[in-house]
């Protein structure tokens, strides 16, 4: 069985790199044990920086990351989703990291599998950069399993948590052309989104099996793992950038599943491409099987 430091190594990944993911997968093994031991329930009476109420879990794991990765010396500046505000830690360090350290915590507390999602660049800072410029993504997935979804840009790889390590699981994760799965994230907007509902028809008429969880990370792992099928969340009349953050959220996942062979556009060009103005952007998503993004896309005449 190869370590997740081993097949990093394999990958040409760094020593430094390979420092930064010993980091992030303890981080992430912490992270499990705190959702586990279900010690964190409830609201912190605080909100983050998109006016959401933050759990008492968005913030412990937020100040674990934090606390882990600012003494870091290799972390030249860090963003997190439930932080108003960058953090600049070493000016020489080689890399800046941009996380959500728990998406889809509401889902903890009826016990629906959640993630962590890693955007690491190189250098120093994110404005005026695109995603397509990150040197690595992770996904963490707390679900029956703690598993981890990474990529230096040599594929995507899974690694599963145990005996205390991360070890391989499924080299080379690949997203086939095309897939019948569907993961249609706010559907409600289909009341005054026309051509949402066009496209939801689309997939009910062709039979497409639903998967949504409500959690981007599972939802999008589902379709690494499976291999196909399509997540989108469209902006609509109400929010035309729809709900998910480019940098936190957007960006690594389509770094992963584009090295998978998948594809992940805003409608109109490609995640990967988008400038990076905000901390705060978010961003519509169609994301995975390409020719299931090329028909959702169609769908939406941007
Ligand atoms: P939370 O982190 O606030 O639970 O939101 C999860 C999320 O950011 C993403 O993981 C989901 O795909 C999306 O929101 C679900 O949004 P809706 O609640 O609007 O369906």
């Amino acid at each position: 069985m190869k370590s997740l430091s081993q097949h990093l190594g394999e990958q040409g990944a760094s020593g430094e790199l390979q420092k930064l993911f010993a980091l992030l997968a303890e981080s992430v093994k912490d992270i499990a044990q705190i959702i586990e031991t279900g010690r964190m329930t409830g609201y912190s009476g605080t909100e983050n920086v998109f006016g959401e109420q933050q759990l008492k879990l968005d913030v412990a794991t937020n100040d674990l990351l934090v606390e882990r990765l600012r003494n870091c010396p290799l972390v030249s500046v860090l963003a997190s989703e439930e932080l108003d505000n960058e953090i600049q830690c070493h000016a020489d360090g080689a890399y800046s990291l941009a996380f959500d350290p728990l998406d889809g915590s509401s889902l903890v507390d009826v016990n629906f599998s959640v993630g962590s999602i890693f955007g690491i660049y190189p250098g120093k800072g994110f404005m005026g950069r695109t995603p397509g410029e990150m040197v690595a993504a992770g996904i963490a997935i707390y679900g029956p399993k703690t598993t981890f979804l990474v990529s230096v840009g040599k594929g995507t790889h899974e690694y599963a948590f145990h005996d205390n390590d991360f070890f391989l699981t499924q080299e080379n994760m690949k997203i086939a052309e095309e897939g019948s799965y569907f993961a249609p994230g706010n559907l409600r907007a289909c009341a005054k989104s026309p051509q949402y509902k066009k496209l939801v028809d689309f997939w009910l008429e062709k039979q497409y099996t639903l998967r949504y969880s409500g959690g981007m990370v599972p939802d999008v792992g589902h379709i690494l793992k499976k291999g196909k099928g399509i997540f989108v969340y469209p902006g609509y009349s109400d929010a035309p950038e729809g709900k998910l953050r480019l940098l936190f959220e957007c960006g690594p996942m389509a770094f992963l599943v584009e090295q998978a062979g998948g594809n992940a556009s805003d409608g109109r060009v490609r995640i990967l491409e988008k400038k990076i103005q905000l901390v705060t952007q978010r961003t519509p998503i169609f994301i995975g099987s390409k020719l299931e993004v090329e028909r959702a896309v169609g769908h939406f005449d941007v």
